[in-house]
């Protein structure tokens, strides 16, 4: 039988889903490295949600009102890449133009996992059109639709009116049985059916293996009964294989309207493979060209042509999610067009969110705050400066793991309100005490347009690095606002004092961490990081009040867009250099002046944030720290690690070495030592 001829012998779905199949293990082969079993066992199931069923314009992959579909089961690439291939989705440049080719060419598949190749182990966000969100860490890709879902919930309330729709999208996201045995997609999914979100359809791939063999290991829980008591809609479909029943599954979810949709698909890994159908063998390992060409001869491909797409299978794709994108982002532009003139204003900022722009004005209202030796906590300070930006940016929202009354981040303005149950309008979000599916959720949100946030305590960043790496590795310009900084939590106790933290965010890469040193600085480090929007920020803010420093004796805050500026120099080369972030900024002072009385020259340096500093040009680093003055104190209620590039290898550092303990706060520095006095005998020693 000739290539041609095998085509024609079978039915155009089935070859389509069939080549899903064979470009993934060929692919997986020729790299000789990823995993072939589970885009063999969910290609009808990618099939049937892509090409039959999404609203999505391959010509137009950022169009807003596309269904979204996330592959949360990243080690499952190859189906989402053959996918986006068959389906012809179009390249797009960094500026959002899309480009006269594929998004995801032959040759990249060919290429996969190889250097320079868009197609990456995992799926990467940004590498090509058609990845909404980088997923590999199981249980992330799930978290991110759960916030994708609410983007689709708050943009439809904000802005839909009665004859002009313009978002009524769902979420699709396929997950494995290592995203539902993770913490965080039980969070998301305990989230989502609190909120109701029904344009949320998860389909499980019940395959009965993960890596170490049968789930029956480590995994006996009834995952159905589990997810309905989240409040889900929860459907079954024994095979994967069944296209109807998958079709009927997706129906009933379009039917169901107060629910979040769960389909249970049972599949068998490496389906067609007939020595390693239904083994952990197929799961992480190509297959063998011998046993791959087993498998075609099973799908009735040729069996020896490599990357082979039969005649026909990219045109089926055309005339259906083709045509039908096609045709709804058209009817959508006519609306669109409509509504620009029906609400020029909303369609305005609308625009402005399309295009990762800020509105004028945003920062208008940004207070500056009045010296005083009394002070406040930056947590307080920061309450009101996201406020008073939130105010005028009407499409950033964010909330807390249970905690805005502590850090502050509740928006207080008219207007301002919360997303709840069918209440979908609001800007302050209720994530619950889930800091790790908040991270995913934010970056669901962010992924979808909006400028949002997420905040906590910073001891438990712990809880939501994870997320936190992934709004780094995707440049998702998303916040996390985290206050109770440092010892400074007092009472609390060890568990409640972040130590390491400032350490461990800093390492991660592009992640852009801020620690102001009054209210001022509060504010111009919030200015700074609103025009970053490639990279996502960490605030970490005190509960304590630290003093509002007078600024007609320092210098101004705006220094800090610099990462580090001068606050405070003497005449002439300096005997020292202090330097601190935060709450330890004043202590810095306090010393300085306690010196200066000495006869010694200090000079005195905030360093709200390293990232930014490093960033600058080597003048005005050498400036700041001139080399030649070598005698430097650090100073942070933190661990070391970071500061020795700033203090240098005859530098010295005041701050904590250990974990630490319960006691009024100002009790806890003067245990430790972090005070002006030991700030002054480290500049001498
Ligand atoms: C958070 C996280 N832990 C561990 C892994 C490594 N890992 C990749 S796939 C997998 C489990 C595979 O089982 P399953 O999720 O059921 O996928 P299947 O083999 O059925 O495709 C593991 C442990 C990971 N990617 N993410
Ligand atoms: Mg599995």
């Amino acid at each position: 039988m000739t290539a041609k001829e095998s085509t024609t012998a079978n039915d155009i779905e089935t070859q389509a889903v069939d080549t899903i199949r064979a470009l993934s293990m060929d692919a997986v082969q020729t790299a000789n490295s990823g995993h072939p079993g589970t885009p063999m066992a969910l290609a009808p199931i990618a099939y049937q949600v892509f090409n039959k069923t999404m609203n999505y314009d391959p010509a137009r992959p950022h169009w807003p009102n596309r269904d979204r579909f996330i592959l949360s089961c990243g080690h499952a690439s190859m189906l989402l890449y053959s996918t986006l291939h068959l389906a012809g989705v179009k390249a797009v440049d960094k500026s959002g133009k899309v480009l006269d080719e594929l998004s995801i060419k032959l040759e990249d598949i060919k290429n996969f996992r190889q250097l320079g190749s868009v197609c990456a182990g995992h799926p990467e966000y940004s590498e090509a059109a058609g990845i909404e969100t980088t997923t590999g860490p199981l249980g992330a890709g799930v978290s991110n639709s759960v916030g994708m879902a609410m983007a689709e919930k708050w943009l439809k309330t904000n802005y839909n009116t009665d004859d002009e729709v313009l978002f009524n999208y769902n979420v699709y996201a396929i997950c494995s049985d290592g995203d539902l045995m993770e913490g965080v997609a039980c969070e998301a999914a305990s989230i989502a059916g609190h909120l109701q979100l029904d344009n949320l359809c998860w389909l499980y791939d019940d395959n009965h293996i993960t890596i170490e063999g049968d789930t029956e290991l480590a995994f006996s829980e009834d995952v159905g009964t589990r997810f309905k008591g989240l409040g889900w809609n929860v459907l079954h479909v024994d095979d994967a294989n069944d296209r109807n029943a998958l079709a009927a599954a997706i129906e009933k979810f379009k039917t169901c309207h107060d629910k979040p949709t769960l389909i249970i698909c049972r599949s068998i890994i490496g389906w067609g493979a007939p020595n390693k159908q239904n083994t952990h063998g197929a799961h992480g390992a190509p297959l063998g060209w011998d046993e791959i060409a087993l498998a075609k001869k099973n799908y009735n491909f040729p069996p020896d042509e490599k990357f082979y797409v039969p005649e026909g299978v990219v045109e089926h794709f055309a005339e259906n999610v083709g045509r039908r994108g096609r045709d709804a982002s058209k009817a959508w532009d006519e609306i669109w067009a409509k509504y620009q003139k029906s609400h020029p204003q909303k369609a305005a900022e609308l625009q402005l969110m399309f295009d990762g722009k800020l509105p004028e004005g945003w920062d208008k209202d940004v207070p500056t705050f009045e010296a005083s030796e009394k002070g406040d906590a930056t947590r307080n300070s920061g309450g009101k400066v996201l406020n008073a930006i939130a105010k005028n940016v009407p499409f950033m929202i964010g909330g807390s793991a249970d905690l805005a009354p502590s850090t502050k981040t509740e928006l207080t303005f008219e207007g301002a309100g919360s997303f709840l149950p069918r209440q979908y309008g609001g800007r302050n979000l209720h994530f619950g005490i889930r800091e790790h599916a908040m991270a995913g959720i934010i970056n669901g949100l962010s992924l979808s347009g909006l400028r949002s946030y997420g905040s906590t305590f910073f001891v438990f960043t712990d809880y939501m690095r994870g997320g936190m790496r992934l709004s780094s590795i995707m440049h998702q310009p998303v916040w996390y606002i985290v206050t109770h900084d440092s010892i400074g939590v007092g009472e609390d106790g060890p568990t409640h004092q972040p130590i390491e933290h400032l350490a461990a965010c800093r390492s991660i890469p592009g992640l852009y961490v801020f620690r102001p040193g009054d209210a001022n600085e509060v504010a111009e480090c919030y200015r700074t990081a609103m025009q970053i929007d490639d990279h996502p920020c960490v605030f970490t803010l005190s509960r304590q009040n630290m003093p509002t420093l007078d600024r007609t004796k320092f210098a101004p805050a705006s220094g800090c867009s610099r990462g580090a500026y001068i606050l405070s120099d003497c005449d002439g080369t300096p005997d020292v250099i202090l330097m601190a972030s935060g709450s330890e900024l004043s202590l810095c002072i306090e010393a300085a002046e306690k010196l200066t009385a000495e006869g010694k020259k200090a000079r005195v340096v905030s360093m709200p944030c390293m990232e930014l500093f490093a960033q600058q040009d080597p003048s005005y680093i050498d400036e700041v720290l001139p080399p030649a003055v070598t005698n430097r104190v650090g100073v942070e209620a933190g661990i070391r690690m970071c500061w020795d590039r700033w203090t240098g290898s005859a530098g010295k550092f005041v701050g904590m070495t250990r974990f630490g303990v319960s006691a009024p706060y100002d009790e806890v520095y003067k245990h430790f030592q972090i005070d002006a006095d030991g700030i002054v005998k480290a500049a001498k020693g």
